[in-house]
């Protein structure tokens, strides 16, 4: 079986890391050494990087819905697929502080990371009307590259690429990183997700996290595994 792995580095930006990010995630910082090292290991055939990129109205922050129920972390809302032209279809969406605007410095990816060592930046969430935590899909499962969600078909790319595993790492380890790493699988692709190279919104949560993984044929791996050592120059 062939091996022409790719390395998906997720939302590693100023709006998620302490000290100064919107939406701050413990311990986002600690990872970067560990993400610097894949990311320089010269193992990956592709080296991608997803950024969350929202515009101001967002449906996913709190402050674009109505109180009582707009407390950030806390409410949730009831969002229908407009997307996807099937308005019956509903999701319930968690609120979040205003994070990762498009241009702003909490768009940023984190200075620490080697922006230069990456083949393609896929922008994400860049359609106010529905959440997108994977880069492959929307979170009702609509593909909207080149209609407005998403500005590259990532699936399309790393199959043209002809890669057939996916290393994916960075943060949140239960939204972004979880999500992608599906929608990975999904596509067919070898999956892993390098647990010590990601940090969670609530890391208590991550039990049922790996579930979940596991569940979407998701492979969740230290980085002192041997599919870990593979794309390590050790
Ligand atoms: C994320 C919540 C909202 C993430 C993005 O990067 O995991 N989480 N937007
Ligand atoms: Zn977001």
């Amino acid at each position: 079986m062939s091996f022409m792995p790719a390395l998906i580095v997720v939302d590693m930006q100023n709006d998620f890391c302490p000290p100064n990010g919107s939406m701050a995630i413990a311990g986002g910082r600690d990872i970067v050494a560990l993400i610097n090292q894949l990311v320089a290991s010269p193992k990956f055939a592709l080296k991608v990087a997803t950024q969350d990129w929202h515009p101001e109205n967002h449906v996913s922050f709190a402050t674009n819905h109505s109180a009582p129920d707009n407390k950030p972390y806390e409410s949730f809302v009831v969002v229908k697929n407009l997307v996807g032209h099937n308005p019956e279809e509903t999701m319930r969406q968690r609120l979040w502080p205003v994070h990762c605007i498009q241009h702003t410095k909490g768009a940023d990816i984190i200075e620490e990371i080697d922006q230069s060592r990456f083949d393609i930046i896929v922008k994400k969430g860049m359609d106010s009307r529905v959440e997108m935590y994977s880069a492959f899909t929307d979170s009702f499962g609509n593909l909207t590259a080149g209609s407005g969600g998403v500005n590259i078909d990532i699936d399309q790319v790393l199959k043209t690429h002809q890669i057939t595993h996916v290393y994916v790492v960075g943060v949140a380890g239960d939204y972004c990183v979880k999500d992608t790493a599906l929608g990975s699988a999904r596509a067919g692709f070898v999956t892993y997700l390098i647990a010590d190279a990601q940090r969670c919104v609530d890391p208590e949560g991550w039990p049922a996290v790996r579930a979940e993984l596991s569940h979407g044929s998701v492979n969740v791996i230290s980085l002192d595994s041997e599919e870990a050592r593979q794309v390590l120059e050790i």
